[in-house]
């Protein structure tokens, strides 16, 4: 891990890219490319404290054009590749799936065969060296069981557009690994949350919603569960499973926070009643609504990590009431990213 080594990140300017290079940056030696298209999930101010520095470079390319990564390719010539780029929300893929298919699928596709010729260009070290370090997620496997866990060895069984392509991606990673011998890790991990996630998602639209007055949104009966990660912890676990983790891997990433969606929109209606006390409307709390259901909603996710638990000595650190609580705060200091990221004026 001392050893400086140059990565390529895809996708690097999205929530947990954005995390994942500013962290990088600060606690490693390493030189990052960020290779990046912009949707609209992305909020320009996420990188601002990475622009200029000697060891970043951004180029905007887009994973659909496969010219455009294989010379990007050769141009950096890096020592891993970490591939995040996706698009991330469920919602978005049951109402137009187009884009899923064309960036997970496609793009990773395109990706893994430029990734390929590169690999053939390397020699000695530097070829023993190379990684693709393919980040997915625990919505591959489909809903869990009430008291199970998902290992490295549960066959994929996604029930969204997203979460199919997701997993068809991890399918064509493992296949690369098996048939063309390219050394590949594929991680995947449970719901995060923290800094710079977009509104879109659970955490934020609550706080968001709350703060507007607005009714806070639960979807069905509010009682399906996810397992709940700080962002910090999924990105020290891409930094050991990329610097140490054995080739031809997967390892699943857990929080072991299960919480239901309810409990999640009461912790952070808490936080904010301390935080931000509601001129004596009461507690935001009494904004929770429940709402027509998503469509073929997973009930309940939750990962087993004893495998990188074990073999790359990582344990989840934070604490959730915590994490909510400065995730909150971090959303109450940060308006003017909130609303660019909203696509407001002013911003
Ligand atoms: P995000 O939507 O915040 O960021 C995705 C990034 O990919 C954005 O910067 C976007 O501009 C970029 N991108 C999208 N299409 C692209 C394309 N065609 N070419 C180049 N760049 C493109 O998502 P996120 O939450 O940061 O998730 C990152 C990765 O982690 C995804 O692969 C996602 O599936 C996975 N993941 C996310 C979670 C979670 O809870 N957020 C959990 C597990 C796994
Ligand atoms: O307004 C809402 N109301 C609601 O009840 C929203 C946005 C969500 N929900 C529910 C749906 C889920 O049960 O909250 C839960 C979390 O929803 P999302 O934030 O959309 O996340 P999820 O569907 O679980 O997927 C997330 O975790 C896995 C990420 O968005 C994915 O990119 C990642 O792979």
């Amino acid at each position: 891990a001392g050893t400086r080594m140059k990565l390529l990140i895809t996708g690097g300017s999205g929530f947990i890219g954005s995390a994942l290079i500013l962290d990088l940056l600060e606690n490693s030696p390493h030189e990052v490319v960020n290779i990046d298209c912009l949707t609209y999930a992305v909020c320009p101010l996420s990188l601002d404290a990475a622009a200029g520095h000697p060891r970043y470079a951004f180029e905007a390319i887009d994973i659909r054009d496969r010219p455009a990564v294989a010379r990007a390719l050769d141009r950096h010539r890096p020592d891993r590749i970490v591939h995040l780029a996706a698009e991330s929300h469920v919602d978005r893929s049951i109402a137009d799936s187009d884009a899923f298919i064309q960036t997970n699928v496609v793009g990773t596709h395109h990706l893994l065969e430029a990734a390929r010729d590169y690999y053939e260009t390397l020699h000695g070290a530097a070829r023993d060296a190379f990684r693709f370090h393919h980040v997915s997620t625990d919505e591959v496997y489909g809903s869990a069981d009430a008291g199970g866990r998902f290992t490295e060895h549960t066959p994929l069984s996604p029930n969204s557009p997203y979460a199919a392509s997701k997993a068809a991606a991890d399918d064509l990673v493992r296949v690369w690994h098996g048939t063309y011998g390219l050394p590949t890790l594929t991680t995947a991990s449970t719901n995060n949350y923290g800094p710079r996630q977009h509104p879109e998602k659970l955490i934020p639209r609550i706080i968001i919603d709350a703060l507007a007055g607005r009714p806070i949104a639960l979807y069905g009966d509010g009682r399906h569960v996810r397992d709940w990660m700080h962002v910090e912890d999924h990105v020290r676990a891409l930094r050991r499973v990329t610097e140490h983790g054995r080739v031809g891997e997967r390892y699943n990433i857990g929080a072991l926070a299960p919480k239901t969606n309810l409990e999640i929109a009461t912790l952070v209606c808490d936080a904010l009643d301390t935080l931000v006390p509601n001129r004596g409307l009461g507690s935001y709390s009494g904004l929770i609504t429940f709402v027509a259901d998503r469509k073929n909603h997973d009930r309940r996710y939750a990962l087993d990590p004893s495998r990188i638990m074990r073999e790359l000595d990582w344990h989840p650190e934070r604490g959730l009431e915590d994490g909510i609580r400065d995730t909150v705060q971090w959303y109450l200091n940060n308006a003017r990213w909130i609303n660019d990221a909203l696509g407001l004026a002013g911003a």
